[in-house]
């Protein structure tokens, strides 16, 4: 298929560039650095010592985002694998994923950081694992570590205060909430800390910095961390990701939801932002009861889809074929330049910041819901 040729190239990329930079001065910077090195040290020692594991993957990559520091872990019944950003993925192939750890006998759960029923259900979850801790005498004096544990981005601190928000709202306790830093960058958390997130019996969580394997993992795991902006964009031309993601989009059939939206398929009037204030409250209705499936109103985002769309489904080359999928894809780079109104001289650098503006979009769920592995041959 096309779409994996393009996630060769730029998984290929990326590991020149790794190997490249390891040879530098800047020795491993992009990869495993000695700060990483030293975090993962401080992590594996106190993994024994914690009463639970929560082992924090990406749902759009289950297999891909799991931190090696783990893997013998994974049956014990001391780990709870979560699937966070689970709102960025498929759901319907997020469960066949559940299915499929808990016939490997892995607890696992699909979680949505920023959802609090999601955390709510996800903090019940440790509590009943918590439960089943052997100190069943003197039970509400016992003190319990959860240990969240995971590669760069996937949502450890994110996790974190939600589970500290929800936790200490739920006990009824005064006192001031912390708060991990969040970011969209990998890397962002540089020290263990711990939040209390429940009471009888006392729970702490421990976030921590994200772990790598200090083995660069092959070029298919590579560019779908770099996609899921699991490792920096610094490690490829965004071009290439944000061709790769096209790639996927467009062979993936998403689009075809978005019919709706194209002039072509429906009487849908698309309100751009000028005509927008001079909208009457009648049509404004039409447009909200026409789009009541999407959950966000975003004027670009809809133009985006519309043409992706339009571009993808009036294509009359095979996308199978590597060479008319990156026709198709410069295609959709020309049209994307006019609904992002990006004008430079260079045409280069406009498809950077198409890029840039396109992965933006796709990285907040924005176009489509996507599981980028595959399950394990010899299991389904
Ligand atoms: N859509 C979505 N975004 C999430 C979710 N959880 C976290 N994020 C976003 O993912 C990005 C990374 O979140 P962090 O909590 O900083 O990730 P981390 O694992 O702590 O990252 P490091 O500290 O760099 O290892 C941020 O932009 C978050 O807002 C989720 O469940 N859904
Ligand atoms: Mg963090």
């Amino acid at each position: 298929m096309a779409a994996s040729e393009f996630g060769k190239r730029i998984g290929r990329a990326v590991r020149e560039r790794i190997k490249r930079r390891k040879s530098s001065v800047l020795h491993e910077a992009l990869w495993h650095d000695p700060f990483m090195a030293a975090s993962t040290r401080a992590i594996a020692q106190r993994i024994p010592l914690v009463d639970l594991i929560v082992h924090v993957t990406d749902a759009r990559i289950p297999l891909s985002s799991q931190c090696h520091l783990l893997r013998k872990y994974q049956t014990s019944s001391n780990q709870i694998i979560a699937l966070n950003k689970a709102d960025l993925a498929s759901r319907s192939a997020l469960q066949v994923w559940m299915d499929y750890f808990s016939e490997m006998n892995c607890i696992s759960c699909g979680v949505n950081a920023h959802n609090k029923d999601s955390i709510r259900q996800f903090l019940s979850l440790i509590q009943r694992q918590v439960g089943k801790l052997k100190r069943t005498d003197h039970a509400n004096k016992f003190t319990a570590t959860v240990m969240l544990i995971g590669i760069p981005n996937v949502g450890k601190s994110a996790l974190a205060n939600a589970l500290h928000q929800v936790g200490r709202i739920s006990a009824a306790e005064k006192g001031k909430l912390k708060h991990a830093t969040v970011s969209p960058e990998p890397g962002e958390t540089k020290d263990i800390r711990s939040y209390k997130i429940a009471s009888h019996p006392n729970i702490y969580v421990l976030d921590t910095p994200a772990v790598l394997s200090p083995k660069v993992p092959d070029i298919d795991v590579l560019s779908k961390l770099l996609l899921t902006g699991a490792i920096g964009d610094c490690l490829a031309e965004r071009k290439e990701t944000a061709q790769y993601f096209l790639a996927i989009h467009n062979s993936s059939g998403q689009y075809k939801k978005w019919a709706k939206l194209s002039n072509k398929d429906s009487d849908w009037v698309f309100l751009n932002s000028a005509t927008e204030c001079s909208t009457t409250s009648g049509l404004r209705m039409k447009q909200k009861n026409q789009i009541h499936t999407d959950h966000t109103q975003d004027d670009v985002v809809q133009v985006v889809r519309r043409t992706l769309y339009e571009t993808v489904s009036s294509f009359e080359g095979n996308i199978r074929c590597e060479v008319e999928m990156e026709a198709l894809i410069a295609r959709q780079f020309t049209a994307l330049q006019e609904v992002f109104h990006v004008f430079t001289e260079s045409e280069e650098d406009a498809h950077v910041m198409v890029a840039g503006k396109l992965l933006n979009l796709f990285r907040t769920g924005r176009l489509g819901h996507y599981i980028f592995d595959n399950l394990p041959r010899n299991t389904h």
